[in-house]
C-alpha cells in the first residue's frame, strides 16, 4: 500500500515557515517517539539550517522506552539537543526553556556586551500533523491558547504565543513532505494518525498494521484488542478476530 498525502495547505504552510524563519533563533521540532524516523520531516533540516535545534520526542508515554533511549542517542550524535516529553500530562515540557536558553547563551551574552538590554528568545514549533504541537504549547504556557484535537490538521495558520516576557513561540500547522520514498514511512504515519483517514483504505491499512504489530509487539496487540492468536496465523484471521 503506497500512501502519499501532501494537500495544498501544506505548501502554503511551508511558504509561511520560510517567510518567518528569519524571526526565530530556535527551531523546536516535535517528532512522534513511537516512529522517530518516519515522523521526522526531512525538509526541516533545510528550512532550519543555521538555527539552534531542539528535537522533542513527544508521546513518549506511548513509546517503547528502550527504543526511545537508542533514538535519543542517535539524534544527539547528530548534534541535536533532545527532549523527551508527554505533552498530554506535561511531563518534560518545561525543560525546553533551559534547553533553548543554553543554546542561546553565547548569542545573548554577545548582544548584551554590545549594549542590548533585552534579548528575547523566539522559537518556531514545527512537526508533522497531530504530533502534539498545540498540546505541547498549551502545557508549556499553562493555559489553553492553541486549539488541539485527535486528528491531523487542527491548527490552521500561524499563531505567536508569548510564553514569558523573554520567550515567544510560533505555533504552526503540521506539515508532511511531497513524497514518501519509503512506503513504510507513509504507513507508519497513517497508523499513528498523521494522515487524514479519508484518503486511506482502512481495511488494507489494518492488515498492514496487524503485520507490523505481530512482528514487533504481538502482546500489545493481544492486550489492546483482547484477542488470542498465534504469530504464524494468517493476517486475515487475526483481523477477523
Ligand atoms: N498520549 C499522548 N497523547 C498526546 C501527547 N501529545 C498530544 N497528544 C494527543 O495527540 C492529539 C493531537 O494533539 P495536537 O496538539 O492537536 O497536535 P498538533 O501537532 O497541534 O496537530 P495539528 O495542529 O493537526 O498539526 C491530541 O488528541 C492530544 O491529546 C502525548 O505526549 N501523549
Ligand atoms: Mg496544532
Amino acid at each position: 500500500m503506497n500512501i502519499q498525502w501532501y494537500p495544498g495547505h501544506m505548501t502554503k504552510t511551508r511558504r509561511m515557515m520560510e517567510e518567518n524563519i528569519s524571526l526565530v533563533d530556535v527551531v523546536i521540532e516535535l517528532i512522534d517517539a513511537r516512529i522517530p524516523y518516519s515522523s521526522k520531516n526531512p525538509e526541516i533540516d533545510e528550512l532550519a539550517k543555521n538555527k539552534y535545534r531542539i528535537i522533542v520526542m513527544n508521546k513518549s508515554d506511548l513509546a517503547d522506552d528502550r527504543a526511545t533511549e537508542i533514538w535519543t542517542k542517535y539524534f544527539e550524535d547528530k548534534g541535536f539537543k533532545v527532549l523527551l516529553t508527554d505533552a498530554k500530562s506535561g511531563k518534560g515540557v518545561n525543560s525546553v526553556t533551559n534547553m533553548a536558553k543554553d543554546l542561546m547563551a553565547e548569542k545573548i551574552a554577545r548582544l548584551k556586551q554590545k549594549g542590548r538590554i533585552f534579548v528575547p528568545v523566539r522559537a518556531m514549533i514545527v512537526g508533522i500533523p497531530n504530533v502534539g504541537k498545540s498540546t505541547f504549547i498549551n502545557k508549556y504556557v499553562g493555559k489553553t491558547t492553541a486549539k488541539t484535537g485527535d486528528k491531523p490538521g487542527v491548527t490552521r495558520g500561524k499563531q505567536w504565543i508569548k510564553v514569558k516576557k523573554d520567550f515567544e513561540l510560533l505555533d504552526t500547522p503540521g506539515i508532511l513532505w511531497p513524497k514518501f520514498e519509503d512506503p513504510e514511512v507513509g504507513l507508519k504515519l497513517a497508523f499513528t494518525g498523521a494522515i487524514n483517514d479519508d484518503i486511506l483504505d482502512m481495511e488494507t491499512a489494518a492488515y498492514e498494521f496487524i503485520n507490523l504489530m505481530v512482528a514487533t509487539y504481538p502482546d500489545r496487540l493481544r492486550e489492546r484488542y483482547n484477542v488470542e492468536f498465534d504469530t504464524i496465523e494468517p493476517v486475515h484471521e487475526i483481523f477477523e478476530k
